[in-house]
């Protein structure tokens, strides 16, 4: 059958902005499926016989952001599975990607023609908002991350290797942003009016 081209719409922000709450937000209410690169890794650090485990544990720890082989490998797999359970799944939020110009770059190259960027949701808050978010959660989430030192690691990693990606998209004009720092509900609201109008 004709499989039609992923279509994509890559959800960025800082550690704790609120992608994941947004996009199961989205996922409720619109035909996109939800990838978060961050999660799938996890899932792999956690794969029995996985030869990445203890690779993925560190850079997460760290806050260090992980060789984009790795993560594209993941992310195709998801969406080919996806694709191929129903082929009418082809709308995906890819969520924490691409963090950085090897993870941008590794894109580029491995899905030119295979997948269209469609635009990026920007979930934009301050780090202190961030770091208060990760280190609330932290309390039980049993994420090795969200502790105080991690967190400055992942703020510092965003800022010097994240944002740099969102602007080369926003001077593209392929960027939404949306003000995070609000209610999960008042930033839906943001986020529905963007989609109801870029579909
Ligand atoms: N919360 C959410 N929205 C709120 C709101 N509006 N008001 C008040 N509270 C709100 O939310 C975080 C917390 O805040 C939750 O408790 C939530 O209830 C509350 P969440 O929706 O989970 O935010 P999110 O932006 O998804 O935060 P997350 O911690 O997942 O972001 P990160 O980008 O840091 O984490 P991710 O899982 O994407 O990546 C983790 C690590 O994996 C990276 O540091 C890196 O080491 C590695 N990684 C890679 O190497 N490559 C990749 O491509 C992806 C990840
Ligand atoms: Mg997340």
């Amino acid at each position: 059958s004709l499989m039609m081209k992923p279509q994509v719409v890559f959800v960025l922000g800082g550690p704790g902005a609120g992608k994941g709450t947004q996009c199961s937000r989205i996922v409720e209410n619109y035909n996109y499926t939800h990838l978060s690169a961050g999660d799938l890794l996890r899932a792999e650090r956690a794969r029995e016989g996985s030869q990445y485990g203890q690779l993925i544990d560190s850079f997460i720890k760290e806050g260090k952001i992980v060789p984009v082989e790795i993560t594209i490998n993941l992310l195709q797999k998801a969406m080919e599975e996806t694709m191929k359970e129903d082929e009418q799944k082809f709308r995906f939020l890819i969520d924490g990607f691409p963090r950085n110009e090897d993870n941008l770059t590794g894109w580029n190259t491995v899905m030119d023609g295979e997948a269209d960027v469609k635009f990026v949701l920007f979930f934009d808050c301050s780090n202190e908002t961030c770091i208060n978010r990760c280190l609330e959660r932290g309390k039980n989430s049993g994420r090795t991350d969200d502790n105080r030192e991690s967190l400055e690691k992942r703020i510092q990693t965003y800022l010097q290797s994240t944002r740099p990606i969102i602007t080369q998209y926003q001077k593209l004009g392929k960027v939404h942003t949306v003000d995070a720092a609000r209610s999960v509900d008042e930033v839906f609201a943001d986020v529905k009016a963007i989609l109801d109008k870029e579909g």
